[in-house]
């Protein structure tokens, strides 16, 4: 965006959106982070000297541990497409060279051209608005077939230097190039030169890439020289700290607009350095996994080992589109979703026996319906009846996106990834706990995020017309890692008095995010009861239940140990983000950055419950129930008074808790 008239283009965006649901709810979301930075600030504010002094010592000694953790012996490479859509539409059609052009439709543009882009033209920018800021600018519908072919071939050239590469999306890749830098006594930068050479050989588009000692960092390069250039950062110390020590937060993957506004506009943080000079408040006021996260970016670390395989948690896909209450077209995408998805699976030889219907209704509501099968299911009939069940208990309905997404592997047969039919796959598998964007961009692999629809990163398109088109989350997702183990050390364990007050701001804040979050409040209040039957067949249990087919369930005490609590969805069913980052079910805290972090924590909550449900006990030992010390327990179980006052809940799974987003960053 450098160059562009920044002031002009915000005018022609507000003018042109303003009183559009897609305005409201960007009003929502930024009043909500300021209401969040408010409450942050008064936080803050109530840290006294000595409790700081001591926040400080925490932060120094983290520091010094973090940065004894430093590997220098990796050499990471991260490539990332130029324009890659528009790139690749130009290559068609040579025609659109040197003109303004975007992908996408006048609802919503998936990418533009660096013409278009001189103009404020953006990612996930409603067409309409684009055309308004460059009245020249070209439409060329997206062609997701075409992109993919292109994908392909640029991993084959990956593999060449890493047969382990992880891809990030269809159109950026990791590579550890470590070893082929040794064993062809090269530098990391005559690899990046040679890689991208071939790229352009291969499929005839230009590609930006970042070498540095972590993948953290490589991503951060690779966009400094873009497009068709490259940036290396040696295995230096000293260069890594001069380099991170300028640069603005929001370059990381992983602090997303929330996390940075958040940062800004309580501590004064804009740079990654500013993160170690603020340590003290980050340790007082967030928890450990967080303020490490922030640590560890001051000091420049990242991930830099590839992540093993492990097991894969769920496979989705989703699809956004015009707004419509079209009951057969509704119906129609659906089964484009299931089949795109029943392909995805069947490619990895994954089976699944939960299956969640993702829907966004044209004011931007976010809901989520489940079934639990007695058969673990992967052909796209299969997928489509129990999915058109689902979607028939919320009609009529006006929706603009539809998603599905299949969990709960057959472990025997598809929870660990098996030999993949394709070599790009097998990378893309293994990065285990990313967030994944799929060959296709109008899928998601893998993840989600509960991240509430309030402050998401996630555009939304303004419909005006049927073109479809899609939009994700671009979060990096292998960066995320240090959020992943979600357990005891994520909530509160241990009590002194910060940790206490968090524990009481989480009980009184808890009613009022309910109140605030719209997706939650209509939902609970506006559905209608659902009748089961609808939605459920023989062979299946579905993931809701009448308010009070199991009187027991809410009203179940907690386990209790001394004045530990420990928190289970039978007692609380709805999982939310209380202010954002605090799991309504636990007290872990979550930035909602952290969309795999979330995913994950929200599976292991949809995992107990599916336990829980199955075996008909109230307690679960599939997932290590995770803890949070409440000042006084009679204050949880007035809380679970609350959530069974509510007719919904424990009916429904929160709020966008299982679909990847993305954000519309340039
Ligand atoms: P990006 O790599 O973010 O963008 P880009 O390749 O178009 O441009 P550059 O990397 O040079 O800045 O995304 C890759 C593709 O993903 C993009 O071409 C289109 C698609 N995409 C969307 O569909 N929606 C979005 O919001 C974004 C950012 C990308
Ligand atoms: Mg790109």
């Amino acid at each position: 965006m450098d160059g562009v008239d920044k002031e002009k283009v915000q005018r022609v965006v507000y003018e042109m959106s303003k009183g559009s649901k897609y305005f409201e709810n960007e009003e929502r979301k930024e009043a909500l982070i300021r209401q969040k930075i408010e409450h942050m600030r008064a936080r803050a504010a109530k840290l006294s000297a000595s409790d700081l002094s001591h926040y400080q010592k925490v932060a120094d000694k983290r520091i010094l541990e973090l940065d004894s953790t430093r590997d220098l012996s990796r050499i990471w490479l991260h490539v990332d497409m130029d324009a890659f859509y528009a790139a690749v539409e130009t290559l068609s059609n040579p025609s659109l060279k040197g003109k303004p052009m975007a992908v996408g439709s006048m609802s919503m543009i998936s990418t533009a051209n660096y013409e278009a882009r001189k103009f404020g033209v953006r990612a996930a920018m409603p067409g309409f608005i684009a055309r308004k800021l460059c009245p020249d600018l070209i439409f060329v519908p997206t062609d997701f077939k075409k992109y993919t072919y292109y994908s392909d071939l640029t991993r084959k050239v990956f593999w060449d230097y890493d047969p382990n590469f992880m891809a990030a999306s269809l159109d950026e890749a990791y590579l550890d190039i470590t070893k082929v830098c040794e064993e062809r006594s090269i530098t990391g930068a005559e690899i990046a030169e040679e890689l991208r050479s071939r790229i352009h050989e291969e499929t005839g588009l230009t590609c930006s890439v970042g070498v540095a000692p972590n993948r953290l960092l490589a991503k951060v390069c690779s966009d400094i020289n873009k497009p068709n250039g490259q940036f290396v950062l040696p295995n230096d110390r000293m260069a890594v700290i001069t380099f991170i020590s300028s640069l603005p937060i929001r370059k990381i993957g992983g602090i997303g607009k929330v996390t940075e506004n958040i940062l800004k506009g309580v501590f004064g943080i804009s740079t990654c350095e500013e993160m170690l000079q603020k340590g003290s408040f980050l340790c007082a006021l967030f928890s450990h996994s967080s303020s490490d996260f922030f640590l560890s970016v001051g000091l420049g670390l990242g991930e830099t080992d590839t992540p093993e395989a492990r097991f894969r948690k769920s496979i989705s896909s989703e699809r956004t589109f015009s707004a419509t209450e079209d009951a057969a077209l509704l119906y129609q995408k659906l089964a484009d979703i299931a089949k795109m998805l029943s392909a995805d699976m069947q490619k990895e030889g994954l089976s699944g026996r939960t299956l969640t219907l993702k829907l966004k209704t044209a004011s931007f509501e976010v809901r989520t319906r489940a079934v639990t099968l007695q058969k673990y299911i992967s052909s796209s009939d299969d997928i489509l009846k129990h999915a058109s069940n689902l979607l028939k208990a919320e009609l009529p309905i006006s929706l603009r996106l539809i998603g599905l997404r299949v969990s709960h592997f057959n472990e025997d047969k598809g929870g660990v990834p098996g030999a993949p039919t394709q070599k790009t796959l097998t990378t893309f598998f293994k990065s285990g706990d990313a967030s994944r964007r799929t060959g296709d961009d109008q899928r998601s692999l893998g993840s989600d995020l509960s991240d509430l629809h309030f402050i998401s990163e996630k555009e939304t398109a303004i419909s005006l017309e049927n073109n479809e088109t899609c939009h994700h989350e671009f979060g990096d997702p292998f960066e995320r890692k240090h959020l992943s183990d979600i357990d005891d050390k994520n909530c509160i364990s241990s009590i002194n008095a910060y940790e206490m007050e968090k524990i009481d701001e989480l009980s009184s804040n808890k009613t009022a995010a309910m109140v605030n979050t719209t997706d939650v409040k209509e939902w609970t209040t506006k559905s209608p009861k659902r009748d089961l039957s609808r939605v459920s067949e023989d062979d299946s249990s579905v993931q809701r239940e009448p308010e009070d087919s199991n009187p027991d369930r809410l009203n179940k005490e907690p386990s209790t140990s001394g004045n530990e609590e420990f928190f289970s969805l039978n007692q609380m069913e709805m999982l939310f983000w209380v202010d954002d980052y605090k799991c309504s079910l636990c007290g872990a805290e979550l930035p909602s950055s952290f969309v795999e972090e979330r995913q994950e924590h929200s599976d292991f909550h949809l995992a107990e419950r599916l336990q829980e449900e199955e075996s008909g006990t109230g307690s679960s030992s599939l997932i290590p129930r995770l803890r949070i010390v409440p000042k006084d327990c009679s204050g949880s179980q007035n809380r679970r008074k609350k959530h069974k006052s509510s007719p919904k809940q424990g009916m429904h799974l929160p709020i966008d808790s299982f679909f990847t987003k993305k954000s519309s960053g340039q």
